[in-house]
């Protein structure tokens, strides 16, 4: 039995949203289109977005005007959900320091840094480590780099492969912290605790009884960070390439 909070919907069943590549390009806001687009799909169904990066900056990229995107999905799972909301309340989260301590956190820090400065490539901007609640971000050419730079830091890295040097590296050195280091984006790859990839967000969606869990994205191939909640049984996966195939596919399934 779904939840009384959502008895307007006529089809019980979630749909959860990657958002880099699926609901807009990389780091940047959506379409007015794929916003209509959405709101139309929720007059159906329950929706959702699952995305790597924190809350804020998922919100400059999903808000409209007056509207947060908190209250534009019905749940809110930012940092893999381990920042989570449910229309628009706050849901119970852990931290990623909390769970590994300080001086590991720290340890593996310091050899971060130490690797970073010795890494040599066309530019480094500025915010290479990032904080946040549920996991550790790190980028060789940091995070302020602007749009351009990224797609050049981007184009480089598939032939140099410095992330994924970075990654195997890191994969040895901390083999007994029990992470996972996943590249999702174009700059950067995210640490965090093994399991707490974007499954973690349907921890809090499982009691709610949903038909079925619907989730779209668009790096489903294996290390893809899309890839564990796309393969996990819970949910019926769709890989998309774009947010306009995201579109296509969502006016076939539910608006025709
Ligand atoms: O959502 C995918 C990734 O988006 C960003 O990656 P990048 O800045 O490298 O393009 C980051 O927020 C990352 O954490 C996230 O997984």
């Amino acid at each position: 039995m779904v939840s009384s909070t959502f008895a307007d919907r006529p089809i019980k069943k979630l749909v959860l949203f990657d958002v880099d590549g699926t609901l807009s390009p990389a780091r940047q806001a959506a379409s007015a289109e794929m916003l209509q687009v959405l709101s139309e799909v929720r007059k159906k169904v329950v929706i959702g977005f699952v995305g790597g990066s924190d809350l804020k900056k998922i919100e400059e990229q999903l808000s409209v005007l007056g509207h947060t995107a908190k209250d534009d999905f019905d749940y809110a799972f930012a940092e893999n959900g381990l920042t989570a909301y449910k229309m628009g309340k706050e849901l119970s989260s852990q931290s990623f320091i909390g769970w590994l301590g300080e001086e590991k956190y720290k340890k593996m820090v310091n050899f971060i840094l130490h690797y970073l400065a010795d890494i040599d490539i066309p530019v480094k901007r500025g915010t290479f480590i990032e904080h946040r609640n549920g996991m550790m971000n790190v980028s060789p050419i940091g995070r302020n780099a602007t749009i351009e730079e990224r797609h050049a830091f981007n184009a480089f890295d598939k032939v140099h492969k410095i992330r994924a040097t970075f990654v195997k590296v890191l994969e040895e050195k901390f083999a007994d912290y029990g992470l996972t280091f996943a590249i999702g984006g174009e700059i950067s790859f995210d640490v965090f605790p093994c399991g707490w990839d974007k499954t973690y967000a349907l921890r809090h969606v499982e009691d709610e009884g949903f038909e079925e869990i619907h989730f779209f994205g668009d790096k489903t191939y294996k290390g893809g960070n899309d890839y564990e909640i796309y393969t996990d049984p819970r949910t019926i996966g769709h890989s998309v390439t774009s947010p306009a195939d995201t579109m296509k596919e969502l006016r076939e399934l539910f608006l025709s």
